[in-house]
């Protein structure tokens, strides 16, 4: 268990689902903190469902998306963390050690635009030592929410953009403008992991620590040959056999 979700809760820690039971208390907390907002609890639950079918640990094809993920990251030359509430909320603290480590600056990009929470967003990371981009000073074409307003310095002129627990439109219209797009989701037939060229099928709480090993692993030659080499489609239809299995096997 993660140190920083102790004093959160009062669930018994010998809880046999101590793990989620503590990670909805942390969204919930952020939630009357004013940093998630109530539609976010009920993606929480869809993920949470997904997380179960594929047994709540990382998969051996979420690893080779982790590995592509980094490879791209590195191949990068202004790649961009797009945050919002449910992923300031679960993963603020290693987003932001992960944004510092490998220079990688973070931005807020909300669907229920928010100035309130946007301040409440940036300051949740500035008391960890990061100050993410927040301008909003374009409007994209595309998608028509408001996820269109981003910052010219960050999401606009970013050549890959890292998304986590988004709406399907976002990666499609970034793709559409050049972009690379590189997404956590745990539903492997949404359209963000459709519509991504790197999609992680694994739940966000368990993502920087790993993404950050891969990163110190992978060498820049070895990145080209592994992007060469990454099948997003393939590894998003072997995560769904997997399901398949394990539905069929109860
Ligand atoms: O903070 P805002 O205003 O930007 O709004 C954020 C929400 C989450 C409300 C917004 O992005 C949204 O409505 O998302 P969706 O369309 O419900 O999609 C969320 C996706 O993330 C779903 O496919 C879920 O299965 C998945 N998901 C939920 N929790 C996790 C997750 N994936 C990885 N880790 C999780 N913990």
């Amino acid at each position: 268990m993660r140190d920083w979700f102790y004093g959160m809760t009062d669930i018994p820690p010998d809880h046999p689902r101590i793990k989620s039971l503590v990670v909805r208390e942390t969204l919930v907390e952020m939630f009357k903190r004013g940093i998630v907002v109530p539609q976010g609890l009920i993606a929480h639950g869809r993920g949470e469902c997904f997380d179960y079918l594929i047994g709540e640990e990382t998969l051996e094809e979420a690893l080779e998306s982790y590995r592509a993920a980094a490879a791209l990251l590195k191949m990068s030359k202004n790649p961009v963390i797009a945050v919002n509430g449910n992923a300031a909320a679960l993963a603020y603290r290693d987003i932001a050690r992960f944004s510092r480590r490998f220079g990688i600056p973070i931005e807020v990009n909300l669907f229920h635009f928010d100035w309130d929470r946007v301040n409440k967003i940036v300051e949740l990371f500035r008391s960890v030592g990061v100050e993410p981009i927040a301008d909003f000073d374009v409007s994209l074409e595309r998608p028509s929410s408001m996820r269109r307003f981003v910052s010219r310095r960050g999401i606009y002129s970013a050549d890959t953009i890292f998304i986590m627990i988004e709406d399907g439109d976002f990666p499609e219209s970034l793709r559409g403008l050049g972009k690379k797009v590189i997404a956590v989701d745990l539903n492997p037939l949404s359209r963000t992991a459709i519509n991504s060229d790197i999609t992680i099928v694994d739940n966000l709480t368990r993502v920087f620590p790993i993404l950050e090993r891969y990163m110190e692993m992978i060498g820049d030659e070895e990145a080209v040959e592994i992007l060469n080499n990454y099948n997003n489609k393939e590894v998003l239809k072997r995560v769904l056999s997997r399901i398949c299995v394990r539905l069929m096997e109860g």
